[in-house]
């Protein structure tokens, strides 16, 4: 963001403090919320703990008010749901495109909100030059690309996706990519070019079916966490995708055991692409208050705004209706965060 845009588009001191603080002080993104949560909306509830409630924005979709209204008013975390992808990044090697994720991200910054970066490293959306490439200039492109992204982003997010779903479902083993092929260090060396890129953003390792505890693949997860802790590699922060529905049940309590446990790994624990098949409100309910009862979960994403905005719009999994309504999920999880036993979540 160029300080200029910020003075444009703020008023008075307010506005000169946080351009002041953007352009000077690296940590700038990790200030809470904007001041503009309202009691009575999801972020509003969800700062009272120390917690962010975000979606996924579509670039595409900004030009429609009845889409902006409900995401500027409910959400204060924003996610590009795809334009932050290899594919659309970095289209051909070395040149890298940034239009449609500006757009989201200077939305979400002159509405206040903070971003999470998604994603830097995944085996799919890949353009067809890096699929073409193997070992060494494999691993070379994929340190450029970490690089070439998060440069233009230095300051600007709060976390960023580094590796996003590096495993594979049923054994826990790593998920058989171009990637992997270049040696099972990959996901470390992507670690440590992140951390050099940008300081200031927190790094997360991104996975989806690792929600519940004894499943080989969150198994496999938490030990790479847990060694990446004893060694120092620097990781921050796990999201947990949280994709739920008959080929993922949400299981009782058991997501906030998972969530605890990574938490005591010392990282960050985040919900971070949530959606319910058919959005049982109890369901939405239970999720949030697992987030709540673990002071190291420090916060929730929804995959999108209204049902038909969703990947799996036929599952109608929101928390709002095609005509922009709140549902039921959307009062269960707004009185959850109101009213449910919550740890306060600090500023680590
Ligand atoms: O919702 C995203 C959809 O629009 C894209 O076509 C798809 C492929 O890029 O990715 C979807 O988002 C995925 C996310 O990036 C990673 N976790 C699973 C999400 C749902 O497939």
């Amino acid at each position: 963001m160029e300080f200029r845009k910020v003075l444009g588009l703020t008023t008075g001191l307010l506005g000169l403090l946080a351009g002041l603080a953007v352009a000077e002080i690296p940590q700038a993104n990790a200030t809470p919320g904007p001041p503009g949560n309202k009691p009575g909306t999801l972020a509003g509830a969800a700062a009272h703990s120390g917690r962010y409630f975000g979606t996924a924005v579509t670039a595409s979709k900004l030009g429609d008010p009845a889409y902006t209204t409900i995401a500027n008013r409910e959400f204060d975390m924003v996610t590009p749901e795809n334009e932050m992808k290899l594919d659309a990044t970095e289209p051909r090697q070395g040149q890298f495109v940034f239009t449609a994720a500006d757009r989201i991200v200077d939305w979400a910054v002159e509405n206040g909100k903070r971003v999470r970066g998604h994603t830097l490293l995944w085996h799919a959306a890949q353009p067809g030059w890096l699929q073409s490439l193997s070992s060494s200039a494999l691993r070379q492109a994929m340190t450029d690309h970490i690089n070439g992204v998060m440069s233009h982003y230095k300051g600007r997010i709060y976390a960023w996706d580094v590796v996003n779903e590096a495993f594979a479902d049923g054994t826990g083993a790593r998920r058989n990519s171009n990637f992997q092929r270049t040696g099972d260090d990959w996901i470390e060396a992507a670690f440590r070019a992140a951390r050099a890129a940008d300081p200031a953003a927190k790094l997360c390792y991104n996975d989806y079916n690792i929600e519940n505890w004894a499943s080989a693949k969150t198994q496999s997860v938490y030990a790479m966490v847990a060694d990446f802790r004893a060694r120092g590699v620097p990781i921050d922060c796990v999201g947990f995708q949280a994709h739920f529905g008959s080929g993922n049940p949400y299981d009782g309590s058991d997501l906030r055991t998972t969530l605890r446990n990574f938490a005591a790994l010392g990282v960050d624990v985040q919900i971070t692409e949530l959606d319910i098949q058919a959005a049982p409100p109890a369901t939405y309910a239970a999720v949030v208050n697992d987030c709540l009862a673990v002071p190291r979960c420090a916060g929730i994403t929804v995959w999108g705004v209204r049902d038909p905005d969703s990947w799996r719009s036929g599952e109608t999994p929101l928390l709002f209706d095609g005509n922009g309504d709140k549902k039921p999920a959307y009062t269960a999880v707004l009185h959850a965060l109101r009213h449910g036993h919550h740890s306060h979540h600090g500023h680590g």
